[in-house]
């Protein structure tokens, strides 16, 4: 597939995706869904990678969901858009390699949406968030009222979600919806280094330890205890990667994974 909207660039097992339609503060529209779920599904059989950084050009990570495109969609047209976007932004959560939201700049509604499918975020000073779908007599389709509860809080959630309240970054640190804020131009500098320590993990538990949190998430503690438990021997035995990892701790040398 050729992209229009997404840049890829991919070097030392860490691709960095550059969401680029700045005249439009990078609205996400249907051909950005079509572009997403291909590289995704490239990224998803690329055995060699070990994670994805996604941000945004210009002065907007994403403004969103693209309001002209959307503005005379039926109400099962609507549904069908908010369905699809959900399914990709879920898509993130099933890839084998953590997604980082490198966030340049504006991150509202399907923005933010994008952002919090994401595993983690780091933010630029200048990044700005939001969910201002009620000033368009709208709410959230790309599953924001359900993750920014999960993972601010009920309250924090309800704050943004009624009020369409803009925060900058500092606010969004101390809420819990980014990890980390930064200087704008040591935004992709520092999310390429976080890829880099992850990239230098056992791959087999970098991958199995997402995959366990994330399904662990929506179960009750008895049944993530159970799937951890049987994840965690998954990784012994001869000529596993944690059997490769034990020993090379013990011999004092870097595991060959
Ligand atoms: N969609 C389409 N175009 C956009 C969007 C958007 N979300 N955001 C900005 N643009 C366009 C503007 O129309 C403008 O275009 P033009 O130059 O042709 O007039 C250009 O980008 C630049 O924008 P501004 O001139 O407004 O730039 P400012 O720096 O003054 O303001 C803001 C930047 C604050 C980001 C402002 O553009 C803004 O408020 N944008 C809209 C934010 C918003 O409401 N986002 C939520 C959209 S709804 C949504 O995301 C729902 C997701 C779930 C969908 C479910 C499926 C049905």
């Amino acid at each position: 597939m050729t992209y229009e909207i997404l840049q890829i660039n991919q070097k030392d097992g860490i691709a960095l995706v550059t969401i680029s339609r700045p005249k439009a503060m990078n609205a996400l529209n249907t051909r950005f869904f079509e572009e997403m779920d291909h590289a995704v599904s490239q990224f998803k059989t690329d055995e060699n990678l070990r994670a994805v950084i996604i941000t945004g050009e210009g002065k907007a990570f994403v403004a969103g969901a693209d309001i002209a495109e959307m503005k005379n969609k039926t109400p099962e047209e609507g549904s069908i858009f908010a369905t699809r976007g959900q399914a990709t932004f879920s898509s993130f959560a099933e890839l084998h390699i953590p997604v980082i939201a490198a966030i340049n700049g504006f991150a509202l509604g399907g923005g933010l949406e994008l952002a919090m499918g994401a595993d983690f975020r780091i933010a630029s000073t200048k990044a700005k968030f939001g969910q201002p779908e009620v000033n368009l007599g709208l709410i959230p389709g790309f599953a924001g009222t359900q993750r920014l509860s999960r993972l601010v809080g009920l309250a924090d959630a309800l704050f943004l979600l009624t009020t369409a309240e803009m925060i900058g970054a500092e606010d969004a640190l101390r809420i819990g919806l980014v990890q980390k804020v930064v200087e704008p131009e040591a935004l992709i500098d520092t999310c390429m280094q976080i890829a880099k320590t992850i990239a230098g993990k056992g791959p087999q538990a970098v991958s199995k330890v997402k995959s366990v949190t994330h399904k662990g998430f929506d179960m009750s503690l008895e049944e993530g205890n159970k799937l951890e438990a049987e994840q965690f021997g998954s990784l012994f035995g001869k000529g596993s990667e944690g059997a490769e990892g034990m020993a090379a701790f013990l011999e004092k040398r870097k595991p060959n994974w």
